[in-house]
């Protein structure tokens, strides 16, 4: 018999993990864990005949050959099930968690870094050109809105675009799949999230913006996770640690998102012996101790976390200037020589006295006076940054002033401009391809 579990507290991307490897394996046995997370409860609840979970006693007297785990390659997560492993068992992991120090031995190890495992197995059932039924299709999309935050985290890859696109084909209902993975409704979840938004702390930790929030519970709550996780979609920082203290049991638990690769979740978190990725995480505390290293977290991280990047840093230090008694008509040839769609203006000394764009030179062109001196149609007012800049506040100021050009100033000397393209690149997109594409475009 073959048999498939996945780990322990069942949730969306477990569910949507098992209903597809039902076409992968259709004689094998799904196997239920005794905690079925709260988020996923909702959907189990809705499916729990068509899904037929069986219980580990319900199959006690079958012999299991194989055994297939989905949506954790790590030995800790499934200690309810850990009797079955023995030398004889055929094992075959499916995940999408990167590599762990207590990783199922021996075990077959198929692994991709999805957003979603159940993305990683539709992958599969793509290649094969496998129809599925629009309720496994629905059922697994809800896996995959849950395990990428509706594609909005970090983490989610192509693979999750290519895996929903699959199941929408094959009669995913968006409506169902939606509903069925509200993070918040239960009532006490809404007040608890008041309540943390009402007990926020913010701080500047290296040039980031980062929220904290100490938050006393009688005892653990049924989706903590998803609670933080609609506190960082608000607030929208560049990370985020929800400290929890459970007065019942004395326990405490920090659970961190984080948006940038300068903020490494699991890095930060292995100290207090928690972990996961870089840009989620969880520690559990076992003992009292979450006040003090609460109060002590600000300083007691720095030293984890890198430095934001400035405009010093992404600045284009090789700065082009047009002089202020250049005509238009030189500017405008100029801009187009060096590829720019503006220039500071700076007078014979060197000393900046305007800037001059496309835009400037179009209202000389239009009414023929491409002869006029720069210092005619440049602004006089430039709006100026200097080298200690987050990018944030640049784009801030690109945004307020409706501009894309930013001179870098150290004592009244151009050092740098931050253009556009300077924040593009930052974020890691490539220009060059996108060129290539453009092209193709007008050779249509
Ligand atoms: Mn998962």
């Amino acid at each position: 018999m073959i048999a498939v579990i996945g780990h322990s507290n069942t949730d969306n991307d477990c569910l949507g993990s098992m209903v597809l490897m039902r076409y992968i394996y259709p004689e094998a046995i799904l196997i239920k864990s005794t905690l079925i997370h709260p988020v996923a409860k909702n959907l189990y609840s809705l499916y729990a005949d068509f899904l037929s979970l069986k219980t580990q006693n319900e199959i006690s007297d079958q012999k299991i050959d194989k055994l297939v785990i989905v949506d954790t390659r790590t030995k800790a997560r499934i200690n309810e099930y850990i009797h079955l492993l023995n030398s004889s068992l055929e094992v075959e992991v499916w995940d999408h968690h990167i590599a762990d120090s207590f990783d199922i031995e021996s075990a077959k190890l198929i692994s991709e870094e999805t957003g979603a495992n159940t993305s990683l197995i539709a992958s599969i059932l793509i290649k094969n050109n496998i129809k599925i039924n629009p309720i496994d299709a629905t059922i697994a999309l809800t896996g995959i809105y849950a395990d990428t935050g509706n594609f909005t985290h970090a983490s989610t890859k192509d693979l999750d675009f290519e895996a929903a696109h699959y199941l929408i084909k094959n009669g995913a209902d968006i409506k169902v799949a939606t509903r069925k993975i509200k993070l918040i409704n239960h009532e006490g979840q809404i007040s608890l999230f008041h309540n943390i938004l009402n007990n926020l702390i913010y701080k500047t930790i290296k040039g980031h913006y980062i929220t904290l929030s100490y938050i006393e519970l009688d005892e653990q709550f049924p989706g903590l996770s998803g609670i933080v996780e609609k506190v960082f979609e608000i607030e929208n920082p560049d990370a985020y640690f929800a400290f929890f203290y459970f007065l019942k049991n004395k326990k405490g638990l920090i659970i961190a998102r984080s948006k940038k690769e300068e903020i490494n979740i699991n890095n930060i978190l292995y100290r207090y012996g928690g972990g996961g990725h870089i840009f989620a995480g969880s520690a559990k505390i076992e003992n009292d101790d979450i006040k003090r290293i609460f109060l002590s977290f600000k300083k007691d991280i720095e030293e984890k976390i890198e430095f934001a990047k400035k405009a010093y840093d992404i600045m284009t230090k090789n700065v082009y200037m047009i002089k202020e008694n250049w005509t238009v008509k030189e500017a405008s040839i100029y801009l187009e020589f060096i590829n720019y769609t503006g220039a500071p203006v700076v007078d014979e000394s060197g000393k900046l006295v305007g800037f001059i764009s496309l835009r400037d030179i179009m209202k000389a062109r239009k009414i023929n006076q491409m002869n006029s001196p720069v210092s005619a149609y440049m602004h006089k007012k430039v709006i100026t940054g200097t080298k200690d800049m987050t990018i944030e506040s640049i784009e801030l100021l690109f945004q307020k002033y409706n501009i894309g050009h930013l001179p870098i100033l150290e004592d009244d000397n151009i050092i740098g401009i931050v253009t556009r393209k300077d924040i593009i690149k930052y974020l890691g997109l490539n220009l060059e391809e996108k060129y290539i594409i453009m092209q193709n475009i007008d050779s249509l």
